[in-house]
C-alpha cells in the first residue's frame, strides 16, 4: 500500500485526494496536519511550501515530491533531507499551461498589445503596426522541460528563435542554441522579446541587473515567468520609464504578491500576473506522481530528481 503525506497551505485538499485516488483507489492520502507518526511505515511527501523542518521530522519519508517544477520553496529549508531524491513537478498539465501562457505573451508583446490597451484607455485611434513574426528575434532563457514546450508552442508562428541553458544542447532545427554564462551577452544582444524560464539558484539570481538587460537591444520586451529572483526589478523599472525597453510581462516576483504600493502597478508598459503562468493540475500531477513512485518502487530513477550540487 502506498502512503502520501501531502501538504499544501490555503487550498482544499480534497480535488487532491480525489485525483490521486482515481488513479489508484488503495492509495492511503493523508493530509497535513494528520501526517500520523513517522513509525506508521513508509511514505512518500508530496507537498508545496511545507513549514521549515517539517520534512525531516518524518524519517519514513522515501522521496519528496514538489507539487511543482520550482524547487527553491524546499531548497530555503535548513532540514531538508538529503538522503531521499526529491523530484520536481513535470507533468504535461504544466507543461501545457506554460506553452499557452509564454506564447500569448509573446503575442502580446509583438503584436503590441501593452500599447494598444494603454490607446483604449485614452480613447486614442492610434494604430500600431507590427513587424513580420520572422523579424522577431524571441529569445527564452532557461531550455529545460518548459523552455522547450514553449518554444515549440512559438515555432509555428515562424519567430527568429533562440534559447539560452547551461549545458549544450544537440542542435536543433528551426532555434539558435546557446550556453553558459560566456555567451550570455551574445544572446541578449540579439533578443527582441525575452523569455525568462529560468530556476531560481545562486547563478540566476539577479542575472538581469542594469548592465545585461541594457544589452538587449533598444525597443525589446520581457516576459519572465520563471522565478523573480532573475531581475533586479528597480532596474528594469529604470530601463521601462527611460523607453529603452518597450514592454513587460511579469508572472513573477521577489516579494509575492507583489506589495500593492509597489511602482510597477502603475507602469502601462507593463502586465502583471499573479504567478499563474501554469499551474500544477491534480489530474496530470496525480499520474506523474503514482507513475514515479512505481518506478520509486522498482528501484529505477524517478524522473526530473533535483539536483542538489547545481540547485535545480
Ligand atoms: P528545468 O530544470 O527543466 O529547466 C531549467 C533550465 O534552466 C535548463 O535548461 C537549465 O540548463 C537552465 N539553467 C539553469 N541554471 C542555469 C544557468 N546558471 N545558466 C544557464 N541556464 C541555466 O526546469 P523547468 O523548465 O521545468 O522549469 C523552469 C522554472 O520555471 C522552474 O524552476 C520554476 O521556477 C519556474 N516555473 C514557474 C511557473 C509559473 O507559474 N510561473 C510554473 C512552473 C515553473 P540545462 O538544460 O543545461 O540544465
Ligand atoms: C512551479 C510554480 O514551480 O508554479 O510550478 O511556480
Amino acid at each position: 500500500m502506498t502512503r502520501i503525506l501531502f501538504y499544501l497551505q490555503d487550498y482544499s485538499h480534497d480535488i487532491w485526494r480525489e485525483a490521486i485516488k482515481r488513479v489508484d483507489p488503495s492509495v492511503e492520502f493523508r493530509s497535513f496536519p494528520d501526517w500520523g507518526s513517522p513509525d506508521d511505515g513508509p511514505a512518500y511527501a508530496f507537498v508545496w511550501e511545507p513549514e521549515p523542518g517539517l520534512l525531516a521530522r518524518y524519517t519514513n519519508i522515501k522521496a519528496i515530491f514538489s507539487l511543482g517544477a520550482g524547487i527553491d520553496h524546499l531548497t530555503r529549508d535548513p532540514d531538508l533531507p538529503k538522503n531521499v531524491p526529491i523530484i520536481r513537478m513535470g507533468d504535461d498539465g504544466l507543461k501545457e499551461g506554460m506553452a499557452e501562457f509564454v506564447a500569448m505573451s509573446v503575442l502580446m508583446h509583438h503584436r503590441g498589445m501593452p500599447q494598444l490597451m494603454a490607446k483604449q484607455r485614452n480613447r486614442d485611434w492610434g494604430r500600431y503596426f507590427a513587424s513580420a513574426a520572422k523579424d522577431v528575434r524571441v529569445g527564452i532563457l532557461g531550455y529545460g522541460a518548459l523552455g522547450q514546450v514553449s518554444a515549440a508552442a512559438l515555432k509555428p508562428f515562424g519567430y527568429d528563435l533562440a534559447a539560452w541553458s547551461r549545458t549544450q544542447k544537440p542542435a536543433e532545427e528551426g532555434i539558435t542554441l546557446y550556453h553558459g554564462a560566456e555567451n550570455l551577452n551574445e544572446f541578449l544582444a540579439r533578443t527582441d522579446i525575452l523569455v525568462g524560464l529560468l530556476p531560481s539558484t545562486k547563478e540566476t539570481a539577479g542575472l538581469l541587473d542594469f548592465d545585461r538587460l541594457s544589452l538587449l537591444p533598444e525597443g525589446a520586451s520581457v516576459i519572465n515567468a520563471g522565478r523573480g529572483s532573475l531581475i533586479v526589478l528597480d532596474d528594469l523599472m529604470a530601463l521601462l520609464n527611460s523607453g529603452y525597453l518597450r514592454g513587460a510581462t511579469l508572472d513573477v516576483f521577489p516579494e509575492e504578491p507583489l506589495p500593492k504600493d509597489h511602482a510597477l502597478w502603475g507602469l502601462d508598459n507593463v502586465l502583471i500576473t499573479p504567478h499563474i503562468a501554469a499551474i500544477t493540475r491534480p489530474d496530470t500531477a496525480a499520474e506523474y506522481v503514482l507513475r514515479n513512485i512505481e518506478k520509486l518502487e522498482r528501484d529505477e530513477t524517478a524522473e526530473n530528481v533535483l539536483d542538489l550540487t547545481r540547485g535545480y
